[in-house]
């Protein structure tokens, strides 16, 4: 296959400047007409051809300044117009008629149908299934866009930008016609057609302009769609107080489809999404949900200036806009919500999603400089990497300057396609602030680890912080860069009070934020009043691994008096971790695992400490996952022997919790009306982490059919139900909740989904086949990506000890799975394949079998640029 390289990048030889399109949405004989005016740049020679992307594409006439071309003058195949002979002049226009089948459109890229609806989704390279065009984000064109259809199956025609006109046509047809005044590349393109309910709202802008709001879901669904309305008001006001920006459109629009690869597509003024991150009420969706929706809300519409407005020059440039626009979206949750919380959940996902794969075969900078199919890059590097880039800029720069910068980049590169360099660009001049040697962020793959000893001298009262970095060998990058690293950091006195050094000498030291800029550098504090505890790498500053052997006394001391809320809690995580770690090694060895009684100690502590609010409890009290614990050993993986150990020290924190837990168990129950607010939910969220630890206290599972029982919520129901059938498996009480559930959800896809899953998930070899016997059930579908993922997806990345089966069985099944979804959509295949990208780290048994289904698929026949993309990086 063909490999992409961004030293290649030259600006196109023609500027499209006008798109006018027309779709005559008939099934299988669907037709689009897309007359452009294009524009030779200067210096581009008289005689240079227009050469057009297609995909699969089927020409049915071609025009040039609206005379019918004669064959000699082009070339088409379905991938490529090549146009010769263009005027003189330099300008003219060019119109491509095509033909489709958007039901027979299994990739769901391009015009596809879901569920009946024409849908499109031409991010990153769907516009070009659609008509011959200049496809790539630094073509920048006014749309207007025609519709016909027929009036019972497309009462709704819609496009981006305003409505101009509409009317009817022969034969129970009609039109519609939009009109969208600001530049966009074809990938921010949308049309939706098809028969959908609609929520109606309406938003004031700063400057007093109204927007209609509108939200699109299937009939009889519109009572669920208004949490995802009141979360649309919310961004709009807060990018509004926040970064200053406005809504530019008459009209804001949000379709919510049931078959869709990704979560949500912000195309300009008319965002299509996932149902699932629009569709909540509480007896379907669960806190997690609603947090989801208002997460994936906000971070569509604030792409319209991130993104939109600014787009990227190119495909490199991806986390220009993903990054930044992660970063929104997660100051927005944090500001309506509790901020440590969203914190830890961010750091959370970050370390079990970006971190392995900033460790493995699939390793990128956040900037790659190639790449053979792009939509393999929409990863966790990109995304959420890319947002702790951001936020370490914030960090380094100030809630001011970086204000200041974000304003300048909107200034200056406001309708431009642009590059991280300009963004970077853009801080360095509006605050005067070299960012050289921090942008190495950017340009270079691998987590750092930053290795830190501290030594405290009584006799001068003076603490002296070693700090070292280095970031491990990634695929082709062996010489890593040293980095700048902003370490926040607190100094805690015995009392719990913070030291305030008379003198700092060494490393700069901004306030609370330590600039780590060489290989080694030292930092010396004077005149403490006592030896501190040193705090590193509060709030998570910097997205690191620290290796810093701090006693279990200190990270207690920490878990107890930091004022930083998330830096109590990594401290507690860190301290539980080494626990978790030997407890792995032991139960491998098959040794008797202890738990060292400080930890629980300091767990007990945070759950009753009724200063801390639930949510953050809740999650104190979650231990890492498995494939944390897994991550952490790195290498001779043994996932049964990591599931005893971690096993072990959750029956003795729950029998010295039990206790506590009851009390929370009672105190946590929200009777009453169902709100989803956030205090709410952290108290659901601490109540279920309660339930857990006496279910497994009890070793009873009727507390929790209890809970399942009388649940009047998702969140209450679908935590029960996973405890039954994650802890008790084979149960009656689990078979009793799961036939329950299937009884009262069977018709809602969507909730049916959370069933798939927690199956899925249940530990152990057996799920395996339980898998497969689903799969065979009525509730799934392979054509539809969430079914997909909430079954398949699950199953290999969401249960350690089931996919790793020691027999290999598990990765077999993975690669029939892959091989067969392949054949219909290869991004979704593809991104089911990462599951396997850790396959190295695995113990020599499960490494060969794993190595051997992977190698099953490279062999394969016919496979996508997807998934062979991602299989053999896997395998190299
Ligand atoms: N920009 C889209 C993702 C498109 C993925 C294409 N394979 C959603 C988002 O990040 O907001
Ligand atoms: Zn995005």
């Amino acid at each position: 296959g063909q490999v992409f390289h961004l030293s290649d990048y030259r600006p196109t030889d023609f500027a499209i400047e006008t798109v006018s399109m027309t779709f005559r949405l008939a099934g299988a004989d669907t037709e689009v007409v897309s007359q452009m005016t294009l524009r030779r740049r200067d210096g581009v020679p008289t005689d240079a051809p227009l050469v057009l992307d297609g995909d699969a594409l089927q020409l049915v006439s071609l025009a040039i300044d609206n005379e019918t071309a004669e064959g000699q003058r082009y070339e088409v195949t379905p991938d490529r117009l090549t146009i010769h002979d263009l005027p003189a002049d330099g300008t003219f226009s060019v119109t491509v008629t095509t033909k489709l089948d958007p039901a027979a459109n299994t990739q769901l890229m391009g015009l596809y149908r879901s569920n009946g609806v024409y849908c499109t989704q031409c991010e990153a390279e769907g516009f070009r299934r659609i008509t011959y065009f200049l496809d790539r984000p630094d073509v920048l064109a006014v749309y207007t866009v025609r519709i016909e259809g027929d009036r019972s199956e497309t009462p709704l025609l819609l496009s981006n930008g305003n409505p101009v006109e509409a009317g009817a046509l022969d034969g129970n047809r009609h039109y519609a016609v939009w009109h969208d005044p600001h530049p966009k590349p074809s990938y921010l393109f949308a049309l939706v057609a098809g028969d959908l309910g609609v929520v109606d709202d309406v938003f004031t802008t700063a400057s007093g302009r109204s927007v209609d709001l509108k939200i699109y879901v299937e009939h009889g669904k519109e009572a669920r769609a208004a949490y995802a309305m009141d979360a649309l008001k919310r961004s709009m006001k807060w990018d509004e107080d926040v970064f200053g920006l406005e809504y530019d459109l008459d009209i804001f629009q949000i379709v919510a489809v049931s078959d869709f690869n990704m979560g949500a597509m912000e195309n300009k003024g008319l965002n299509v999404f996932n149902d699932k991150y629009v569709l909540a009420d509480p007896e379907t969706a669960t806190d997690a949900d609603y947090a989801n929706i208002e997460a994936i809300i906000a971070h569509e519409y604030f792409h319209n200036w991130t993104g939109n407005r600014i787009t990227c020059r190119d495909w490199f440039q991806l986390c220009l806009k993903e990054g930044l626009t992660v970063y929104r979206d997660h100051e927005f949750s944090a500001d309506m919500r509790s901020r440590p919380v969203k914190r830890i959940a961010e750091v959370r996902l970050l370390k079990a999603h970006q971190f392995p794969e900033d460790a493995g075969p699939l390793a990128h900078p956040p900037r790659p400089v190639t790449y053979s199919e792009i939509n393999n890059f929409y990863t966790a590097t990109v995304y959420e990497k890319g947002s702790e880039v951001v936020r370490m800029i914030a960090t380094i720069l100030g809630a001011e300057g970086f204000r200041k910068g974000m304003d300048l980049y909107f200034e200056r590169h406001d309708g431009e396609a642009a590059t991280i360099e300009d963004f970077v660009k853009s801080f360095e001049d509006a605050t005067g602030t070299d960012l050289a040697q921090f942008a190495i962020w950017y340009h270079q793959a691998g987590t750092p680890t930053v290795s830190v000893s501290v030594n405290y001298d009584q006799r001068s009262d003076s603490l002296t912080v070693d700090l070292e970095q280095s970031v491990a060998a990634t695929p082709g990058e062996s010489a890593k860069k040293i980095m700048h690293i902003p370490l926040r950091f607190g100094l805690l006195l015995e009392d719990g009070s913070e030291a305030e050094p008379a003198e700092v000498s060494g490393a700069r030291v901004d306030g609370d934020v330590i600039h780590l800029t060489e290989r080694r550098q030292s930092v010396v504090f004077k005149s403490l009043g006592g030896r501190p505890v040193l705090s590193l790498n509060r709030g998570f500053s910097a997205p690191i691994n620290l290796s810093f052997e701090q006693s279990s006394a200190d990270l207690a001391h920490i878990a107890k008096h930091e004022s930083d809320a998330f830096a109590r809690w990594q401290a507690l995580n860190e301290f539980a971790m080494r626990i978790l770690l030997d407890a792995a090694k032991l139960s491998r060895d098959g040794r008797t695992v202890a738990v060292d009684p400080d930890l629980i100690a300091a767990l007990i502590a945070s759950a009753s400490d009724e200063t801390l609010e639930p949510a953050f409890r809740a999650q104190a009290l979650s231990l890492p996952s498995e494939a944390d614990i897994a991550r952490e050993l790195g290498s001779n993986i043994d996932p049964d022997a990591i599931k005893r150990g971690r096993d072990a020290v959750l029956a003795a924190v729950a029998q010295a919790l039990k206790p506590v837990a009851e009390k929370l168990f009672d105190e946590m129950a929200t009777p009453g009306l169902f709100s989803p607010d956030a205090i709410s939910a952290g108290k659901r969220a601490l109540r279920a982490v309660a339930l857990s630890y006496l279910s497994i206290a009890e070793a009873d599972p009727k507390r929790a059919l209890g809970v399942f029982d009388e649940a009047d919520n998702m969140t209450d129901m679908a935590s029960a139900l996973q405890i039954l059938a994650h802890l008790f498996p084979g149960s009656a009480e689990a078979t009793q909740a799961l036939a329950a559930f299937e009884g009262r959800f069977g018709g809602d896809p969507l909730v049916i989904d959370k069933w798939l899953s927690i199956q899925a998930m249940a530990p152990g070899a057996d799920t395996l086949d339980h898998v497969k016997g689903l799969m065979e059930t009525r509730h799934f579908a392979l054509s539809n990506p969430n079914r997909v993922r909430a079954l398949i997806g699950a199953f290999a990345s969401g249960n350690p000890t089931g996919f790793n089966r020691e027999d290999g069985a598990g990765y077999g099944f993975l690669a029939d799975q892959v091989l067969a979804i392949d054949a219909r959509n290869p991004q979704l295949a593809a991104r089911l394949l990462t599951s396997m990208r850790s396959w190295r780290s695995l113990e020599a048994g499960r490494r060969e079998h794993a190595r051997a289904a992977l190698s099953r698929i490279a062999a394969a026949e016919g496979l996508s640029t997807d998934v062979s993309d991602i299989v053999k990086r896997t395998l190299a």
